[in-house]
């Protein structure tokens, strides 16, 4: 059997567009950024039965979880987290206390393995430049290429397109991508400020805390909801930012559950 270059190409084209029209355009869930908590809200939104999209920039996921802490990829964990990772076969090792460690590429990879299993579709290189903002809502995002939002200003004409969804979730990370944009637009909603120095205790629980629906269809989680209030940073541990993705997934899980119900509600 030969195999021409023609047939490769079809290959390509044929089931990307065909995953994009059935799964991508239209989607319960979308989440940004696949970093420790945009990983884990998928997910756990995903086992939840939702069509869930996890965008993220780069080609490859993982976001801060790849370079632990110092560039020296060990990853440190803490009670209760340590059980999800367990769930998802990661290999973890009793360090100090309630603190557990692993080796980078196994949490990333195995995380990654469990949204794929869970049924998440991963857009990467792929940026979210945009919400759609309608009705007092989020209904959406806006996407562009990565390497295009990298071309000359002067070359740059390139416009992106639009997906739709039901909630969106903000694990951007450091950023809060999207609620700085919602911010610009709607002056109830503060604009980010960025987070505090170091206090792991501290940080650790306020970034669960602070996961929140911050508007109609949009949720903020892990490091952007850091970021989005002002709460100090954790540095190189990562359960909240699981944790965080837990609870990102299961508002969004509410979220859906409430259209769903509303929709009935008008049918009747
Ligand atoms: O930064 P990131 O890992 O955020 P996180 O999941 O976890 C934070 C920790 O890694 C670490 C920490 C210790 O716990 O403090 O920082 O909250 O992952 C965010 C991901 O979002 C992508 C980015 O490339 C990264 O992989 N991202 C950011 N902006 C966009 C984006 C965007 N506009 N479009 C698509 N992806």
């Amino acid at each position: 059997m030969t195999t021409s270059e023609i047939q490769v190409t079809k290959a390509i084209l044929r089931e990307f567009f065909e995953d994009f029209m059935e799964n991508i355009i239209e989607s319960d869930v979308v989440v940004v950024g696949a970093g420790p908590c945009g990983i884990a809200a998928a997910t756990y939104a995903a086992e939840e039965g939702h069509k869930t999209i996890l965008i993220e920039r780069n080609f490859h996921a993982g976001g801060g979880m790849w370079q632990g802490g110092f560039l020296m990829p060990k990853n440190i964990i803490r009670e209760p987290a340590n059980i999800l990772l367990e769930e998802w076969g990661v290999k973890l090792k009793k360090a100090e206390d309630d603190l557990y460690v692993c080796d980078s590429f196994e949490m990333v990879s195995k995380m990654l393995a469990a949204a794929s299993s869970a049924g998440v579709k991963l857009l990467n290189s792929v940026h979210v430049e945009d919400i759609i903002l309608k009705n007092d809502r989020v209904e959406g995002v806006v996407i562009q290429w990565f390497p295009a939002t990298k071309m000359p200003l002067d070359m740059n004409f390139a416009d992106p397109i639009a997906i739709k969804t039901k909630v969106v979730i903000d694990a951007t990370g450091h950023g809060s991508v999207l609620v700085s944009r919602l911010a610009e637009q709607r002056p109830e909603i503060k604009k980010p400020v960025g987070c505090g120095s170091m206090w792991v205790d501290r940080a650790e629980q306020e970034t669960v805390e602070l996961t929140q629906e911050i508007y109609p269809g949009l949720i903020v989680a892990g490091m952007a909801a850091t970021s989005t209030y002002g709460a100090p940073r954790m540095g190189p541990i990562f359960s909240g930012m699981l944790l965080g993705g837990k609870k990102a997934a299961e508002f969004a899980h509410e979220k859906i559950s409430e259209i769903t119900e509303e929709k009935v509600r008008i049918k009747d």
